[in-house]
């Protein structure tokens, strides 16, 4: 088939320095190669790994709250065009970042292409430890990769057009089209929004297999599928190298069983792969970001398809 790749070295969504070096590893790595030689994509990629260095603006106070917020919506409306130019060919688009506020742009791009060209909504299956799902107001940190799935909703509104106000209903997901997996870092704002909306939230109760059932279930057979994956949703065993690494995460093997059955539904349209931060090795000798950077690779190939048999 033909994939659509996008390389994000953006880290404007949060606070620390290093995640937008993440593509680069991975790239560097021969994941690219890799999916070309070994699973057959006709790849299109600018060999280009966005920094978006032209769309800073001089002045950039906080508003609402929010921190950076006139780069980080400029940088995803970018990436938002950048996504919807594959998406509407037709291609498969694997988004390499860059932190989570990158999403604002991939989903509202996929979003935008599949109405298009399929009249059809889009659904998305976030994995992360973290809902990602705060108001500007709503939000402790201020960091906007804790708020994209507010603005993908439109549960958080701006009318402003420089931040976020581009967010047109072409570009929104329904909150009744979102399951999330691999939650265990909730803030309190986004816990009432949890209660007041039902999401499907997996929980713990239930192994991998039977929470994939659940998921692919209730999003149904004829519906495009977003798989946006926080590299944060695995153990810190499998992925040190992440921003805010939260205990108790995931093996490497469910996240690329879940990668894996999100490919094998068919469904599949585009995937992020998000957070990894190989300049924070709580390891030696580079271990823990090198790991880190594999797990992001391995996640990647089981979404486009690569499986044991
Ligand atoms: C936290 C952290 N909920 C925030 N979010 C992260 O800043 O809003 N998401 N790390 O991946
Ligand atoms: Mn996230
Ligand atoms: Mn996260
Ligand atoms: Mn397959």
């Amino acid at each position: 088939g033909e994939l659509g790749v996008v390389a994000v070295g953006f880290s404007g969504g949060q606070g620390k320095a290093g995640v937008d070096i993440g593509p680069a590893a991975m790239i560097e790595s021969g994941l690219l190669t890799k999916l070309k030689e070994d699973l057959g994509y006709e790849v299109h990629h600018d060999d280009t790994v966005h920094s978006y260095k032209e769309l800073t603006p001089e002045s950039d106070p906080p508003f609402r709250g929010m921190k950076n917020p006139k780069t980080v919506s400029a940088v995803t409306r970018k990436i938002s065009e950048q996504v919807y130019e594959h998406a509407k060919e037709g291609r498969t688009v694997l988004t390499l970042g860059g932190d989570h506020s990158i999403a604002i742009g991939t989903i509202s791009g996929t979003a935008k292409a599949i109405r298009e060209r399929l009249n059809r909504e889009l659904a998305v299956i976030w994995v992360d430890a973290h809902t990602d799902i705060n108001t500007p107001e709503g939000s402790d940190s201020g960091n906007v990769h804790g708020m994209p799935v507010s603005f993908l909703t439109g549960l958080a509104k701006e009318e402003r057009e420089d931040v976020f106000g581009w967010l047109k209903s072409e570009h929104m997901l329904s909150l009744k089209k979102l399951v999330y997996i691999g939650l265990r870092d909730v803030d309190r704002f986004e816990k009432q929004v949890l209660r007041d909306h039902k999401f499907i939230a997996n929980n713990r109760r239930h192994g991998i297999g039977k929470v994939m059932e659940m998921a692919l279930g209730y999003i149904g057979t004829d519906t495009p599928i977003h798989l946006s994956f926080d590299v944060d949703a695995l153990d810190p065993m499998w992925a040190p190298s992440t921003g805010t690494p939260v205990r108790g995460g995931l093996t490497l093997r469910e996240g690329d069983f879940i990668a894996e059955c999100v490919h094998e539904s068919g469904s599949m349209v585009a995937m992020d792969l998000v957070e990894v931060n190989p300049c924070l090795d709580p390891g030696v000798d580079n271990i823990g970001s090198d790991e880190t950077v594999r797990a992001g690779c391995s996640l990647v190939r089981c979404g486009l398809g690569e499986s044991l048999l």
